[in-house]
C-alpha cells in the first residue's frame, strides 16, 4: 500500500505515528532499564508494560478530556501517550520516591505501574475534570479496577439522563465522557469481571474495556484461564443485536497499528454516541521480558513460544509496518530509536538523583550530629564505626539513618550533651515527617472532613409526629434528594417498592428512576457503581441489603474504597455512603454481627452504627455533608419501633466519633452500641430494681471512636466497665476496650477486671431460641453485671444460680 493511502486509511499524519512510535521505543526502554535498575537493588520490585505499547497508543487516541480509565499495572504507555505520566514520574514511583510533586500517582505509596492523575488540588477539593484526562488510581489485585469501571461509565448516564445535572460542567458535559477499563487476560477468569461485564451490559453505560491478551497470567496459560482459550468468544452472547441491548464486540491484533487505531475509533463512537458498552479483545500481545522482576518466563514458555513473542513484538511490527509503507527510513528510524532511549535514560538519571539526594541530605544531616556527637561522647569509638558503616551504604534508604541515630541514643542514654539533644531534635523532626510521608491522609484532611462536620441538634415540637422508624428515614432521604440532584440511591429493591423496608418507599415515584434505582444481586459492583460515581462528583448511597453481604463486597470495599484518600496521598477521593442493615434478626447468614471483619478490613471508611433510626438519619446528613465514605449499619430490628420525626430532619447531624451516655449510672460502665443499645438499658432497668446502677454509653461510631476519649470519664465514676456486642468474642468488644483500657488509659480507674460479652463463636442459629442462646440478650447482660457486683460485695449479692 502506498503511503497516502495509508494515511488516509488510518487518519494520521506521518509526523503523528512517527511520534507514536518513538513513544513506544521510549515506553519500552523505560520497562528494560526499569527491569535493571531492580536487579541492580535500587528499587525493590518491578512490573513493566513492555509489548503493550501500541494497543495503549491506539486508545490513548480517542481518550478526551472529561474521560476515565481504570485499569492496571501495564499502562504506562497510555499514561504516557494522555500526558499523564512523564518517564521521570514513572521512575519517581519505581524508586518510591515519597513525593507528591516527583510522584503524583500516588507520593510514592505504591508499586510501579500503579498510575492515577490528581483529581484534587492541595486542600482537597475537586479540580475540574472536564479540562483533565482522568485516570482512576490502580490497585494491584487483579479484576479489582472493574467495579470501579461500572460506576465511572454510570455517572456518565447520570450526568446525560438527569437534566438537572448539567449545570455540573466541571465533572461532565451532558454525559459526553467514556470510561476506559483495561484488564489481562487471566484476570477476565475473576468473578469481578463476569459481574461487572453484565452490570454495564444492563445499564448501558459508555464505557470500553480492553483485554491485554498476552496468552499468560504469569506462568499460567490460556488453557487454564479461560473456556475455549477466548475470552470474546467466550462472550458471544453478549454481542447486542437489532432486537437485543448488548455490547459491541470488537476483536484485534495487539501488533496490528492501523487496525488497532481503527478499532479504537470505532470503539468510541459507539461508547459515546450511543452509550452502549464495547468490548475489546486485543489479543496477540506479548511480554518481551516476562511477568515481572519476580522471576524469568523461559522457565514456562517453550522455545518455540518465545520465538514468537520475538516476531510479533508490537514494536518491531510497528518498526516493519512503517518501514513497508514508506512512512520513514531506516536511517530515520534508528536516529528516533536513539533519541528515546537517550531520553528514557535521563529520565531514569533525573528521577535518581530527585529521588537519592533527599535521602542523602536528610542522611547527612544526621551524620554531622553523630559526627559532633562522636566527639563529645565517651561512647566515641563505637558511633564512628556505626557512622562510617552508615555512609557506606551505596543506595543508602531512610530506615538505615533512624536504626543507626536509635543505636547511638541508647549508647549515650547516659549522657547529656547538647549534640545529644540535637540528634533527638532530628530524630522528633524525622519522625513526624515520616509519619506524614507513611500514614497521613486515611481519611479526608479537607475542611469537608467528616470528622469537622459540626454539630446540628434535631429538633422537635409537640407536632413532630410519632412514627415508624423508618418513615424518619423516608423522610431524611426525601430531604436529601430534593435538597440535592447529586444525590441518588441504588441497591437490590431499593427501587420501586423502596427497599425491603421501605425507607425509600414512595421516593422513586416522586424523583424517578435515575435517583432511586433498583439493580441486580450484585453486591461488590453495586459498591463499584457507587465508588466510580462518587469519584465522579457524585453523591451515591448504595445500598447492600443485609448486613452479612457485606462480605461479597468486602474485597471493593477494603482494596480499593478504603485505601483510595491514602494511596494516592490526597489524590483521589470517594464521598461513598453505603447503607446495610444489621446486628439482629435471625439465623446464620442474618444476623448480622461480623463486626470485627469490617473494623479490620476498612480503616478508612468511617463505621457509623446507630442505634435507631433518628440517628443514623443524622448521620446521612453528616456524611452528605463531607467528603469522606462511610458504612453505616441500620438496626434491622428497628423499622418498626416508634420514632418522632425531628423537625429538622434534613438539616440535623450527628457528629461522627461522639458516644452518647444513655443513661447515667454509679456502679458499672456498660459500653455498647447498635442494637444491643436496647438490650442493655432494659438489663440496666432490671439491675436497678436491685440496687445496682448501670451506666449506659452508646459508642455510635466504631470508626472513629470516641475522638474526645470522653468514656473513661465514666469509668472514674465507676471503676467497672463491661464492653458489650453481638460480634464474636475478641471481636469488636475487644477492639472497643483496647481502645478504652488502654488508649485512654482507663485501666488506672478500674476496681475489677474489665470485662466483654458477645455472641457464641459460632453464628446464631435460627428463631427466637436459637438468636437467644447464641447471642447476648438482656439476661447475658444481667448475669455479668451481677457477677461483677458480687465480686465486689458478695453479701449483698449473692450467688444467684
Ligand atoms: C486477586 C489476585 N490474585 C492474584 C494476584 C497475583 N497476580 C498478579 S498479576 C497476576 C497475573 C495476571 O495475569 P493477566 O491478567 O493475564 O495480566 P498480565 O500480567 O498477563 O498482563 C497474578 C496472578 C493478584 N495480584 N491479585
Ligand atoms: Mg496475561
Amino acid at each position: 500500500m502506498g503511503s497516502t493511502k495509508v494515511l488516509k486509511k488510518v487518519g494520521l499524519k506521518v509526523e503523528d505515528i512517527l511520534s507514536d512510535y518513538r513513544l513506544a521505543v521510549e515506553s519500552r526502554e523505560a520497562s528494560i532499564i526499569g527491569r535493571k535498575e531492580v536487579f541492580m537493588g535500587k528499587a525493590k520490585f518491578g512490573i513493566f508494560g513492555d509489548g503493550k505499547e501500541l494497543a495503549q497508543i491506539a486508545m490513548a487516541k480517542v481518550f478526551r478530556n472529561g474521560d476515565f480509565r481504570s485499569g492496571y499495572y501495564r499502562d504506562q504507555t497510555f499514561m504516557m501517550a494522555i500526558d499523564g505520566l512523564t518517564v521521570q514520574e514513572y521512575f519517581a514511583q519505581l524508586y518510591a520516591h515519597m513525593s507528591v510533586e516527583a510522584e503524583p500517582a500516588s507520593g510514592g505509596r505504591m508499586m510501579n505501574g500503579h498510575f492515577a492523575n490528581r483529581l484534587l488540588d492541595e486542600n482537597g477539593k475537586w479540580k475540574k475534570q472536564t479540562e483533565m484526562k482522568n485516570s482512576s488510581s490502580d490497585i494491584s489485585p487483579t479484576a479489582a479496577q472493574m467495579p470501579r469501571l461500572v460506576g465511572l461509565a454510570y455517572a456518565s448516564k447520570l450526568y446525560r439522563q438527569n437534566t438537572d445535572l448539567h449545570d455540573q460542567t466541571d465533572f461532565s458535559i451532558k454525559g459526553n465522557e467514556v470510561a476506559f477499563g483495561t484488564i489481562g487476560n487471566a484476570s477476565t477468569s475473576e468473578g469481578h469481571f463476569f459481574e461487572a461485564i453484565n452490570a454495564a451490559g444492563v445499564l448501558q453505560v459508555p464505557m470500553v474495556i480492553s483485554v491485554w491478551d498476552d496468552d499468560y497470567g504469569i506462568s499460567v496459560p490460556k488453557e487454564y484461564h479461560t473456556t475455549g482459550g477466548s475470552i470474546s468468544e467466550f462472550l458471544v452472547g453478549i454481542q447486542r443485536a437489532k432486537d437485543k441491548l448488548g455490547y459491541e464486540i470488537i476483536k484485534v491484533k495487539g501488533w496490528d497499528y492501523d487496525a488497532l487505531v481503527a478499532a479504537y475509533q470505532k470503539a468510541e463512537k459507539v461508547a459515546r454516541e450511543e452509550h452502549v458498552p464495547v468490548f475489546v479483545h486485543v489479543n496477540e500481545i506479548t511480554q518481551p521480558q516476562g511477568h515481572s522482576t519476580s522471576g524469568s518466563h523461559e522457565r514456562y514458555k517453550s522455545k518455540e513460544r518465545l520465538e514468537w513473542e520475538k516476531d510479533h513484538d508490537c514494536n518491531v511490527k510497528f518498526k516493519e509496518w512503517i518501514l513497508e509503507n514508506e512512512l520513514a527510513s531506516e536511517e530515520e528510524l534508528t536516529k528516533l530509536e536513539k533519541e528515546a532511549k537517550a531520553s528514557a535514560k535521563a529520565a531514569r538519571a533525573a528521577a535518581w538523583e530527585a529521588f537519592i539526594s533527599e535521602i542523602k541530605q536528610e542522611q547527612k544531616q544526621a551524620t554531622d550530629i553523630l559526627d559532633a556527637l562522636a566527639e563529645e561522647s565517651a561512647q566515641g569509638a563505637a558511633i564512628i564505626q556505626l557512622v562510617a558503616e552508615l555512609k557506606k551504604t551505596v543506595n543508602p534508604i531512610r530506615l538505615e539513618t533512624t536504626r543507626v541515630v536509635k543505636k547511638v541514643l541508647r549508647l549515650t542514654r547516659n549522657e547529656e550533651t547538647s549534640a545529644r539533644a540535637s540528634l533527638v531534635a532530628w530524630l522528633e523532626k524525622s519522625e513526624a515527617l515520616n509519619e506524614e510521608r507513611y500514614s497521613s491522609l486515611v481519611m479526608s484532611e479537607s475542611d469537608e472532613a467528616s470528622i469537622k462536620v459540626a454539630e446540628i441538634k434535631a429538633k422537635y415540637s409537640e407536632n413532630s409526629p410519632l412514627v415508624d422508624g423508618r418513615e424518619v428515614l423516608q423522610a431524611c432521604f426525601d430531604a436529601a434528594l430534593s435538597r440535592d440532584p447529586r444525590v441518588f440511591a441504588i441497591g437490590e429493591d431499593v427501587g420501586k417498592i423502596g427497599d425491603v423496608n421501605q425507607a425509600f418507599a414512595g421516593l422513586q415515584d416522586k424523583y424517578g428512576e435515575l435517583r432511586v434505582t433498583d439493580t441486580g444481586i450484585r453486591e461488590t459492583t453495586i459498591i463499584g457503581q457507587g465508588i466510580g460515581a462518587a469519584l465522579r462528583g457524585l453523591r451515591p448511597i448504595t445500598e447492600i441489603q443485609y448486613l452479612d453481604y457485606l462480605l461479597y463486597a468486602i474485597q471493593t470495599l477494603s482494596d480499593d474504597l478504603a485505601t483510595l484518600q491514602y494511596r494516592t496521598a490526597g489524590g483521589q477521593k470517594a464521598p461513598l455512603i453505603i447503607r446495610t442493615r444489621g446486628h439482629r434478626l435471625e439465623g446464620v447468614w442474618h444476623s448480622g454481627s461480623p463486626i470485627s471483619m469490617i473494623l479490620g478490613s476498612l480503616r478508612g471508611i468511617n463505621v457509623l452504627v446507630p442505634r435507631d433510626m433518628t440517628q443514623a438519619a443524622g448521620f446521612y446528613n453528616t456524611m452528605l455533608k463531607s467528603d469522606d465514605p462511610a458504612l453505616i449499619i441500620e438496626c434491622l430490628n428497628g423499622y418498626r419501633l416508634k420514632e418522632r420525626i425531628p423537625d429538622n430532619i434534613g438539616e440535623f447531624t450527628v457528629p461522627l466519633g461522639v458516644p452518647e451516655v444513655l443513661r447515667e449510672g454509679t456502679d458499672v460502665t456498660v459500653v455498647t452500641y447498635g442494637s444491643m443499645c436496647r438490650v442493655v438499658m432494659q438489663a440496666a432497668e432490671e439491675l436497678e430494681e436491685i440496687g445496682v446502677s448501670v451506666e449506659v454509653i452508646d459508642v455510635q461510631s466504631l470508626l472513629p471512636f470516641d475522638v474526645d476519649k470522653k468514656i473513661v470519664e465514666s469509668l472514674k465514676k465507676t471503676n467497672r466497665v463491661i464492653f458489650a456486642d453481638e460480634d464474636v468474642p475478641g471481636g469488636a468488644s475487644a477492639y472497643m476496650m483496647q481502645k478504652v483500657v488502654e488508649e485512654q488509659g482507663g485501666y488506672f480507674h478500674l476496681d475489677s477486671q474489665p470485662v466483654t460479652i458477645s455472641a457464641k463463636e459460632h453464628r446464631p442459629a435460627y428463631a427466637s431460641d436459637g438468636d437467644y442462646w447464641s447471642k447476648p440478650n438482656v439476661e447475658t447482660v444481667f448475669d455479668k453485671v451481677y457477677a461483677l457486683m458480687e465480686e465486689v460485695d458478695p453479701q449483698r449479692f449473692p450467688k444467684l444460680y
